[in-house]
């Protein structure tokens, strides 16, 4: 089914390759509905800027994460990919948005809450208190209908929908409040070593993180290393055995198989086995991709021509919203 719906979502370029977890739960589902969907995806480098870069290595990371987009296959002729920064309505409509936002509002995000007691007073900055208000910038310039989020992200997203309806109630009709669509929990993926954390790009430890760019035989090991328990049953049960579960969802979702069918095909059989199905099916779905994002990584030029043709694309229609706004506000045209 195709709607005119418009779909609207982001990831940051916060690391050299994306990981197992960026993968099954963002990139394969977004691949699903940009078929369905009038879709927009943008590599958020201004959300990345609230953390510390490095400026060379962010410039890489924002290429490399847009290759990775295309290797997974979105289709940058289908759906508009493109980088957060090069379209300038985000960070005037997030001015303005955090004028009608309450300090105490975003106070209560719970990332920001994590991240900050994380990197402690003095590290944290503005900038990471007001990303929800980016986030919602983002997601409102658009005109979005639907925004497929992890649940870490829902909280973000409502306050996305509380600003839009409080804008539209003080000034009139003016953004489409958006609905989150939530990944369900068997999307969750979490680390090979400490399966009751969510594999992250900026993991401690790489030991139990999966890279979608490393060499197959660095992920086929840590695959084969991956914990588990003593118990040695295939069975789906991510309180008592988060090591499996998470093994077990990376295996369903690249393989299509329900938790009841990866248990019957492994009643009876080790560990070991199971590993070994798990570690072939994630090279054989990483591998392509891998060898895809390569390639394009070795032609920036056009890599960075077909991401200006999207920025092009994506201006065209914030420019639209952005306009409406300033009007809206009262701001006075230029003459
Ligand atoms: N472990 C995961 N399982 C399922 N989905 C995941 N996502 C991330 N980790 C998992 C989804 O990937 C997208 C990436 O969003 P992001 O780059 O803005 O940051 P994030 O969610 O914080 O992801 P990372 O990899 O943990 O990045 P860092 O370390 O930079 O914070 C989102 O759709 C997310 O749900």
């Amino acid at each position: 089914m195709v709607t005119t719906e418009r779909l609207y979502s982001g990831m940051q370029p916060s690391a050299d390759s994306l990981q197992a977890g960026n993968y099954i739960g963002a990139l394969l589902p977004w691949r699903r509905m940009q078929a369905e969907y009038d879709a927009f995806f943008s590599v958020v480098d201004l959300h990345a800027i609230t953390v510390p870069q490095d400026p060379a290595e962010l410039r890489e990371k924002t290429r490399r994460t847009a290759a990775q987009y295309i290797a997974a296959g979105i289709e940058p002729s289908k759906s508009t990919l493109y980088v957060q920064s090069h379209v300038k309505a985000h960070t005037e409509l997030a001015w303005i948005l955090s004028t009608i936002t309450g300090f105490g509002e975003a106070g209560r995000m719970t990332q920001f809450k994590d991240k900050s007691q994380r990197f402690g007073e003095s590290a944290t900055s503005v900038g990471l208190f007001t990303y929800p208000v980016l986030m919602a910038a983002d997601i409102l310039l658009y005109q979005t209908d639907v925004v497929p989020v992890g649940d870490d992200q829902k909280q973000h997203v409502e306050l996305t929908r509380d600003l839009a309806e409080r804008f539209n109630a003080r000034f009139g009709k003016t953004f489409v409040v958006p609905k989150p669509v939530i990944a369900a929990e068997a999307a969750r993926i979490y680390d090979l070593q400490n399966p009751t954390s969510k594999m992250s790009k900026s993991a401690e430890s790489h030991a139990g993180v999966l890279w979608l760019l490393d060499d197959v035989s660095v992920t086929a090991k840590k695959i084969m290393r991956a914990v588990t328990d003593s118990d040695g049953v295939v069975r789906y049960d991510r309180e008592a055995k988060p090591g499996v579960a998470n093994l077990m969802t990376i295996y369903g979702a690249l393989t299509g198989s329900t938790h009841a069918a990866i248990e019957d095909e492994f009643a009876g059989r080790g560990y070991g086995d199971f590993k070994k199905a798990v570690r072939d099916a994630v090279v054989a779905e990483f591998e392509p991709v891998r060898a895809k994002a390569l390639e394009l990584l070795d032609d920036p030029a056009e890599l960075d021509r077909v991401l200006a043709v999207n920025a092009g694309k994506a201006e065209e229609v914030a420019e639209r919203t952005l306009t409406d706004v300033r009007d809206r506000i009262g701001l006075l045209r230029r003459g």
